[in-house]
């Protein structure tokens, strides 16, 4: 899987983000759109055109992945939900996963998106990786479109007609209705989510289409898949999806949307662990969201909280971070604070997790009427200038993809109240300090070690240095403020270089966990040279290795807790890995107790 700890990824809703080609903007179905730009159910003229566009403004935002809203062909008709017309604008009702839809590309025929190599959708590929960009496909394969009233859901392969709702007799679709009861796994998993046509995954017609198309958006060059609606779907599909994804493109990386998913959610977290993708961390927005919009009496106490839960996680460094998203109110309408949303943002840009900015953020954009609910939370963007929150946001996204901390570490809290947070992330000698306060008032924390060299240290975000001496120092914070000091040390570089993981062993504070094993680089099984690994979480350690002399060589080791002054060696023969000749790789081995 793709790396992307070193990534920040920008959340677009293509629809509202720039118009950069008037003349797609009317669908088969001119009702669909609303150039006063007033109706939220309606198109309102962004596309993909208008994504290149402003490709050099994410860029200088610090963006390095966008995820764009599902970009497949839409149905074209205006429907009736409940006495509200609505349009497929949002990219999830999806007619044909093998096309673009119409609104987005620059001329009629570039939807045959497969047939040829030279469309706005390639171009904008091209541009991205250009600028060592990624492009993040947001997928479906829970449900195609609506079959209410008018609307009957009719699916495609690439134009050609596949199926009819009305006409199916199960082959293609479960017909159970909508979900009644929310408790019931078997129906969140085999209902309708408010009548969208939900795929019957034991259908191997279904199921050789949709990886059909997602292998053929892959093959034309998309680094990573969001996906929709995980749990409604049975573990087994998202395995045996993830696999052949893998298979076929092993640099991808996915993650998928489980609502409210996270360390409070066992099922979710059982799906981060098992199905092959990671997940978006709604307990990580939730308690963001909890401390600086509501100001709650836990405050900065709720998010810790969610990271001393990390050791749950098989990897709770890969979970996709976020404080807005298209299916919740904004932050700035639920409180109009601009100084705690910055905040909010910024410690997301630093704490564990591969952050994703909600396209906007940093400009403020927010449209509050209904609480900004969603239609409401998916306003068009206005402005794209260079304001204070994007020079932050910039000057943390270039931290990020520099530094093996912000990827890799674990976060280790130093001080905590309410209203104060400070936490440390150290990792082969590289180190971030990350001090926050929301509180009207300034303070100064004493706090100590600190992984920090000796000596003075600025802060990143132009605030009063930090003077360290023997990992003890004062810090000074303003009202509302957030402070990151940093240290970076480049990883080791060989001809191989391998990030190793060890989970599921409980360790207490002063415990140590080493790798030793026949390789000249662990040690050569000899304790007194293995290699001490970094701290990630209560149950997760890692390091990264460079080798030369092993480079392209089987190797074999045994994970080794020293606890006490004795060292206890996992059980069992050890772990046997092939040492890749040259490049990276990720090996995550479970402990054996
Ligand atoms: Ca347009
Ligand atoms: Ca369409
Ligand atoms: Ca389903």
């Amino acid at each position: 899987m793709r790396d992307f700890r070193g990534d920040t990824i920008y959340f677009i809703v293509v629809d509202r983000f720039f118009d950069g080609n008037p003349s797609n903007d009317l669908g088969k179905d001119p009702r669909d759109f609303d150039p006063t730009r007033t109706d939220f159910w309606k198109f309102w003229g962004g596309d993909l055109r208008g994504v290149i566009q402003k490709l050099e403004y994410l860029q200088r935002l610090g963006a390095s992945a966008i995820w764009l809203t599902p970009v497949f062909d839409q149905i074209d008709e205006v429907i009736d939900i409940g006495g509200q017309q609505m349009t497929a604008y949002h990219g999830y009702w999806t007619k044909d996963f093998k096309r673009l839809d119409q609104h987005l590309v620059d001329r009629p025929d570039e939807v045959r998106v497969f047939a040829r190599a030279d469309t706005v959708f390639d171009e904008l590929l091209g541009e991205l990786h250009r600028r060592d960009m990624h492009l993040v496909l947001d997928i479906v394969c829970n449900h195609s479109n609506p079959h209410i009233g008018e609307a009957r859901c009719e699916l495609y392969d690439d134009g050609k007609l596949l199926c009819r709702y009305d006409e199916d007799n199960g082959a293609w679709f479960h017909h159970h209705g909508d979900v009644g009861d929310w408790n019931d796994l078997g129906q969140v998993q085999s209902h309708d989510l408010c009548a969208l046509a939900d795929f019957n995954e034991e259908s191997f017609a279904y199921r050789s289409y949709i990886k059909s198309a997602m292998k053929q958006w892959l093959d034309k060059g998309v680094d990573a898949f969001r996906v929709d609606t995980v749990k409604h779907m049975p573990i087994w599909f998202w395995q045996e999806f993830t696999g052949d994804m893998e298979v076929h493109k092993p640099e991808t990386f996915m993650f998928g949307e489980w609502f409210q998913g996270g360390c409070w959610d066992p099922a979710s977290v059982e799906f981060a662990n098992k199905s092959g993708m990671s997940i978006l961390d709604f307990a990580w927005r939730n308690a963001v969201v909890a401390a600086l919009a509501n100001r709650s009496a836990g405050g900065f106490q709720e998010l810790a909280a969610v990271v001393e839960r990390d050791h749950q996680f098989r990897d709770a460094t890969d979970l996709v971070t976020f404080v807005d998203n298209h299916d919740l109110p904004r932050f700035l309408s639920i409180s109009n604070d601009p100084a705690r949303f910055r905040l909010a943002m910024l410690l997301t840009m630093v704490a564990r997790g591969v952050p994703c900015i909600y396209y906007g953020n940093e400009q403020l954009l927010h449209c509050d009427v209904n609480g900004g609910n969603d239609p409401f939370n998916r306003p068009m963007m206005t402005s794209f200038e260079e304001t204070p929150l994007v020079r932050d946001v910039s000057a943390l996204a270039a931290l990020r993809s520099r530094s093996p901390a912000v990827q890799r570490a674990g976060m280790r809290t130093k001080w905590l109240d309410a209203d104060r947070w400070v936490f440390t992330r150290a990792y082969l000698g590289s180190c971030v300090v990350v001090a926050t306060n929301r509180s009207d008032h300034g303070c100064a924390l004493e706090v100590s070690g600190l992984e920090l060299a000796e000596g003075r240290h600025e802060d990143l975000l132009g605030g009063a240095p930090l003077d360290v001496r023997d990992g003890r120092a004062t810090i000074g914070l303003g009202p509302r403020s957030i402070a990151v000091f940093e240290q970076t040390r480049a990883l080791p570089t060989g001809r191989a270089v391998v990030e190793i993981q060890a989970h599921g062993m409980r360790t207490q504070h002063g415990e140590q966990v080493l790798v030793c094993g026949d390789a000249p680089e662990l040690g050569a099984w000899d304790v007194s040279r293995a290699v001490p690994m970094e701290w990630i979480d209560h149950q997760t350690w890692a390091t990264t290795i460079a080798f030369d002399l092993s480079a392209g060589r089987e190797i074999h080791y045994k994970f080794i807790l020293r606890r006490a002054g004795a060292h206890q060696r996992e059980t069992g023969r050890g772990h046997h890995r092939h040492v890749p000749a040259s490049g990276h790789a990720t090996w995550r081995d479970q402990w054996r107790a």
